[in-house]
């Protein structure tokens, strides 16, 4: 009985080995839990990778490159646990948390990216395999919007905890429903436009603050009006609405701020 036992002790004693022997040594060595990178180029990925990546970690992989130097990073491989809003498994850089297969793309940094790995205490995964480089030219621009390749809406949030859109309902009489569309603002912006869906079809649409395409049918995009296209990052839109049905109440699903899916709260 004791064999085990120690071969589990002796184990745990190689990983501690292995970390220590990982601390501060220049990059990509597999599977390590954060770290300083220094490298023109290399590869991070989740502590165990390609195997399944312990609970309850916390890893800050820190890419440093000289202030005027560009940074690009992109992951090749995502398999994180996935959760609405990315609450429970989360990879973060730039302030965008992705999670199930959701890829991050050529996301930039300037002279040094962040990049956060979080695992909770329930249901593990294989992790990611991301890669970095140092870059030059003139192509750089940081779009939020090209940065991701979406498996779904529900695989991505802009902040913690998922505050970014919240549907609150304040009204409700037969076949009508009265809310507010609660939206903080993921990036500064000088128009917008909000890509609503219904779990149902809706037979009219009231709205004041907003131009909609349409007031029918399961989706619906909101335009600014000319006074309110403006809206710095952080700052917080709330449109109100009165949806009309028929049968079904109908919810809102999801919905996208300027093409980029926002969670639901
Ligand atoms: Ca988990």
């Amino acid at each position: 009985m004791k064999r085990p036992t120690c071969g589990v002790l002796m184990g745990e004693l190689l990983k501690v080995v292995l970390l220590l022997t990982a601390v501060g040594v220049s990059p990509g060595v597999m599977g390590d839990c954060g770290g300083t990178y220094l490298d023109a180029k290399g590869t991070i990925t989740s502590p165990g990778y390609p195997n399944n990546y312990p609970m309850n970690q916390l890893c800050v992989y820190t890419i440093k490159a000289s202030p005027d130097t560009r940074i690009k990073f992109w992951c090749e491989e995502m398999k994180l646990q996935e959760s609405v809003g990315c609450t429970k498994d989360w990879l973060m850089v730039n302030g965008v948390y992705v999670c199930g297969k959701t890829k991050l793309r050529d996301v930039y940094g300037q002279g040094e990216l962040k990049v956060e790995f979080r695992s909770d205490n329930k249901i593990k995964a294989p992790g990611f395999l991301c890669h970095y480089e140092r870059v030059t030219g003139t192509d750089y621009e940081e779009q939020l919007t090209n940065t991701l390749t979406a498996s779904s809406t529900t695989g991505l949030r802009y902040d913690a905890p998922c505050e970014c859109a919240k549907v609150i309902q304040k009204n409700e009489w037969r076949g009508n429903f009265q809310s507010d569309l609660v939206i903080t603002v993921p990036k500064a912006t000088t128009s917008w436009s909000i890509c609503l869906r219904f779990s149902q079809p809706i037979s009219n649409l009231r709205v004041w603050i907003a131009n909609p395409s349409t007031t029918t049918g399961r989706t619906v995009t909101l335009t600014n009006k000319s006074y309110n296209g403006n809206q710095a990052q952080g700052s917080i839109l709330k449109i109100d609405f009165i949806v009309s049905y028929t049968g079904v109440k109908p919810a809102v699903t999801s919905l996208t701020f300027n093409g980029s899916p926002l969670c639901l709260q």
